[in-house]
């Protein structure tokens, strides 16, 4: 069985030093506890996941999952597909995160295995999104991970998904997202903020983690988001999930 996960207390004390925020073996154990805390609508997300695979895996088709954590989205991925001879790909450069995610995807493989014999399997790669060719794709999903990614490569990685897609495959991209509008952004920080209160963080571990956050996770809006998917070739991209300061999109390649 996978190791006990703990709730997220990383910020709770007053640091000195507030180091850039990595996924180390500390988060890895709080992780699941952090993202349901930290992300409003992280389980809509994931539960939307499954229903989109329902409706775009293709059979005889490779679906992605990069910066995969815990696998959440893969196994979402997993639930959702409908048609044979799948094969879903898992990609994170976190060395504890893969370690962990293996031991998820083992267990609940296990499960499913009972039930559901023909269930596609998971690989996970140790590995930078960057070294990572995609190919015969109908599912790409970037669950709040190209937010980490130096913003001159988004584009080339964004143009790599589009090229590895099938015609009617998707694209799912959801990030933290910022706006031009100050007033606007001004709200939406306060109110995330409550949300983050409402779910038990102080103020102290609000502004440590975002302290932690900043050289590291570069949000830009949503109208970029838009641009630059249509700029890769998708004719449709658009945003089906919104909650202040977090969205979804999906891009699909006609
Ligand atoms: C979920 N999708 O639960 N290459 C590979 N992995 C990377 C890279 C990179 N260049 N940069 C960051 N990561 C998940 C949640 S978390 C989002 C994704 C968050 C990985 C990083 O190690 C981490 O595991 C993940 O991207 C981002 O649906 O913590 O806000």
């Amino acid at each position: 069985m996978p190791k006990k996960l703990a709730p997220d207390t990383l910020y709770s004390k007053e640091l000195t030093d507030i180091s850039h925020f990595s996924f180390n073996d500390e988060v890895v154990n709080v992780f699941p506890d952090m993202i349901k805390r930290s992300v409003p609508g992280y389980n809509t997300i994931l539960g939307m996941i499954s229903d989109l695979a329902g409706r775009y895996v293709q059979a005889n088709s490779t679906c992605y999952d990069l910066g995969c954590s815990l696998g959440a989205a893969s196994l979402a991925i997993r639930n959702g597909i409908k048609v044979s001879d799948c094969h879903i790909i898992g990609v994170d450069n976190s060395e504890a995160m893969i370690a962990r995610c293996e031991d998820i995807v083992r267990a609940s493989t296990n499960q499913v295995g009972n039930n559901q014999l023909s269930a596609p399997p998971i690989t996970l790669y140790c590995d930078d999104i960057e070294n990572i060719s995609i190919k015969n794709a109908s599912m790409v999903v970037l669950n709040f991970t190209l937010q980490f990614i130096p913003l001159e490569q988004r584009l080339a990685l964004l143009q790599r998904v589009y090229d590895g897609l099938l015609p009617n495959g998707v694209l799912l991209l959801s990030e933290k997202v910022v706006f031009d509008d100050k007033p606007h952004q001004q709200l939406m920080t306060e109110l995330y903020h409550n949300f983050k209160r409402s779910n038990g963080y102080s103020n102290l571990e609000i502004a440590q983690k975002r302290t932690a956050l900043e050289e590291v996770l570069r949000p830009e809006t949503l109208e970029h988001h838009k641009e630059r998917l249509k700029a890769v070739g998708f004719n449709s991209a658009d945003t089906w999930f919104q909650c202040m300061t977090f969205a979804s999109l999906i891009a699909i390649k006609s």
